[in-house]
């Protein structure tokens, strides 16, 4: 093993340090979110003392200057240092402004926000859960481990924390995830546990000549209308279950993060009934974070993998096991395509 490290990772291991430290990290940002650090700076029409900012807030001030200077060191912050003995003052940058203030179009503020308050206490029972190969849901929420979304779903602040975590990811990869194979083809096209819309809406903008049904569990697509619909979104809504009921009729179904959630045998038995509702030269898109073939990364889809074994009980899949379960269940014409962000695509035809 030791031949694998280089000298200078083996006098002093700068990369471990970093690694067994970056909880810190992620956890200064969840925390920044959480006391609305952010949005502050970015509606400020000036640079503000920690003073200033934690008078804002309610919030103490000498916790308020840690935090704020650990923000500098990972350069979410920028500090202006003004003449001796005046105090710093700090302001945010772009990157600050745009993706971790809420409400912007591309924010990812309800991602770091499910992170803190959900994943993070669920990453408690790694250990055990590898230990014991199975999700955590019974030890933490007393839910059975097959009841997937019975645990996602807690209470409505549970739903709508997830529904959120679920729709941002989408104004970076969305576009991509619909436009990296060609779907101008397909006329009616069915989004399967298309929770709030958000892909269906990059789908509608890209194919103005197809119809965009969003098919999801009916406390969701309540939720959905509540507070994530716009008065411009064309597509529309049919509540249901996938696994229960008939699906809607369509020419292209699209499975976003859905088998990942799901053991092998759910997704043939999902896979299966869509073939069977799906009419010839129809198709299936799935767009999922794919791992390479060997599984030697990416390390992102790697950790996503381990975040489905903690809360689910599906896994990341390499391309060969999607391709593989789509030819089981009767789809060909197989076609992967890697976008190079976060989530990929694999379109099948029957
Ligand atoms: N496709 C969305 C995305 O990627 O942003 C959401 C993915 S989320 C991981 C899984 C979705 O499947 C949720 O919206 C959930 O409500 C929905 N879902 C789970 N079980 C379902 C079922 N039995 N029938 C219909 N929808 C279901
Ligand atoms: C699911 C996706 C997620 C089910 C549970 C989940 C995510 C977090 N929890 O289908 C989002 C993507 N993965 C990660 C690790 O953030």
């Amino acid at each position: 093993m030791a031949e694998n490290l280089s000298q200078s990772e083996l006098d002093y291991p700068f990369k471990l340090l970093e690694y067994i430290h970056g909880f810190r990290v992620s956890k200064a940002i969840f925390a920044a979110c959480e006391l609305g650090i952010f949005d502050l700076l970015a509606t400020s029409p000036c640079a503000l003392s920690a003073q200033q900012v934690a008078q804002a807030l309610g919030i103490s001030t000498d916790g308020t200057e840690r935090l704020l200077n650990a923000l500098v060191g990972i350069e979410i912050l920028q500090v202006e240092t003004q003449a001796e003995h005046k105090p710093v003052l700090y302001s945010s940058t772009d990157v600050a402004g745009v993706y971790l203030a809420k409400g912007g179009a591309k924010s990812l503020h309800n991602m770091a926000i499910y992170q803190s308050q959900t994943t993070y206490p669920l990453w408690n029972h790694l250990a055990d859960a590898v230990r014991e190969g199975k999700n955590q849901n019974e030890k933490v929420f007393g839910i059975p481990p097959e009841e997937i979304f019975q645990a996602i779903y807690r209470s409505e602040e549970d739903m709508l924390k997830f529904m959120g975590l679920m729709d941002c990811v989408w104004s970076l990869d969305g576009h991509d995830a619909v436009t990296a194979i060609d779907l101008a083809g397909f006329r009616n096209i069915v989004d399967l546990g298309g929770c709030t819309g958000a892909l269906a809406r990059h789908l509608t903008k890209a194919y103005p000549g197809s119809s965009v049904v969003v098919f999801d569990m009916p406390v969701v697509v309540e939720m959905a209308k509540k507070h994530f619909l716009r008065e411009s979104d064309t597509f529309t809504f049919h509540s249901g279950d996938f696994f229960q009921n008939e699906l809607p009729v369509g020419d292209l179904y699209i499975l976003t993060r859905i088998l990942h959630d799901w053991s092998d045998d759910k997704c043939l038995t999902l896979l299966k009934k869509i073939h069977d509702v799906c009419k010839p030269g129809g198709g299936v898109l799935l767009v999922e974070a794919l791992l390479l073939e060997n599984r030697r990364g990416p390390l992102q889809t790697q950790l996503f993998s381990l975040n489905m074994l903690m809360q689910t009980e599906g896994r990341e899949h390499p391309p060969s096991e999607y391709t593989g379960m789509l030819r089981q269940s009767g789809f060909g014409d197989v076609q992967v395509c890697r976008t190079g962000k976060t989530y990929d695509v694999i379109l099948a035809l029957k």
